[in-house]
């Protein structure tokens, strides 16, 4: 099976779990949602490759919850756009974007309750760390936060652990060795978390399909923040403090661009995720070329 079969079934299959639920205005909510890339998939589908047809359903279930994930951070975000459209929040309102939430996470657990308990046990417990991972992700949003360490783990609960978990059970499922699936999707999600926050300062709107330099107005201090306060002296420390979750003037705007390119700390938050990605990299057997290139393509993403 060639991937974008794949993807397509995946839709495919979650389309007809949606039409199971036989509401109409679900399924065409749930029609106007944009699909996004579906990278957790596709590091299923690599990596159970001439078996993937085995894994189509957990995908399905992964991409659900991921999708439910979503349409709560949207109203946590206040996020009127999402992958470059209006989202379920902005058109429907946040009633409507949680219970669709709920709705599309709680039928993704029904799926998954025909799974062995090891399976079950995994993707609930990723689900437990996202969660977690969002709520220390806005209760670090509202001080500036210097310390490395707590964004690190907010970061691997919140995007990394739902991207290790799939890698851990399509390895399951088709008989290889999840430990090092596992560490390889945990690496990687790091990274591109890491990366997704460097694209917030580096991309104009167009490119993001949502608003740019949005990050540190929010207040989340992410790993470019952090690498540059470490750099700067005491009065720069003071005046980035000021500007977190300030409307930037365009005064502030060129201080802060100004202090990132003489920091080189956006340099160095993309040194650490290149590491962690090689790092990954160095688990997965040497033939593994799509898992490597995926690798290189989110290293290289531009949105
Ligand atoms: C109801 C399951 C459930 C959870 C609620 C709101 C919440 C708890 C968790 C949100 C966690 C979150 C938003 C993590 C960010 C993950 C992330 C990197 C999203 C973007 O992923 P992409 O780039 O998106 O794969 P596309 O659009 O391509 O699907």
């Amino acid at each position: 099976m060639r991937l974008e079969e794949y993807l397509k079934r995946v839709q495919v299959k979650i389309s007809e779990w949606i039409d199971e639920l036989q509401e109409e205005y679900i399924t065409e909510t749930f029609s106007k949602i944009e699909s996004g890339k579906m990278v957790r998939s596709q590091l299923m589908f690599y990596i159970a490759k001439d078996r993937a047809e085995e894994v189509i359903n957990l995908s399905s279930i992964i991409e659900l919850i991921h999708l439910a994930s979503l349409l709560h951070d949207d109203v946590i975000d206040d996020a009127e756009t999402r992958r470059g459209k209006p989202s379920v929040f902005a058109t429907e309102g946040s009633k409507v974007a949680i219970m669709l939430g709920d709705i599309l996470y709680s039928k993704a657990f029904v799926e998954l309750s025909q799974y062995e308990p090891k399976i079950i046990g995994y993707i609930a417990g990723a689900v437990t760390k996202l969660s977690i991972g969002e709520m220390v992700d806005v209760n670090l949003s509202h001080h500036f936060n210097s310390n490395r360490e707590l964004y690190l783990q907010m970061i691997y609960n919140k995007t990394a652990s739902l991207i290790e978990i799939a890698c851990r059970v399509s390895a399951i499922t088709t008989q290889q060795d999840e430990e090092t699936f596992g560490e390889y999707g945990r690496g990687l999600g790091i990274a591109f978390q890491v990366i997704d926050d460097i694209l917030d300062i580096t991309q104009t709107s167009e490119q993001l399909g949502k608003p740019a330099m949005s990050d540190f107005l929010e207040g989340k201090t992410t790993l470019p923040y952090i690498s540059l306060y470490n750099y700067l002296d005491s009065d720069g420390k003071n005046k980035l403090i000021s500007l977190h979750k300030k409307e930037l003037n365009s005064d502030d705007e060129r201080w802060l661009l100004q202090k990132f390119n003489e920091s080189r700390a956006i340099e160095e938050a993309y040194y650490f995720a290149k590491e962690e990605s090689l790092k990954a990299l160095k688990l997965i057997p040497e033939d593994a070329t799509e898992l490597r290139g995926i690798v290189d393509k989110l290293m290289q993403r531009s949105s």
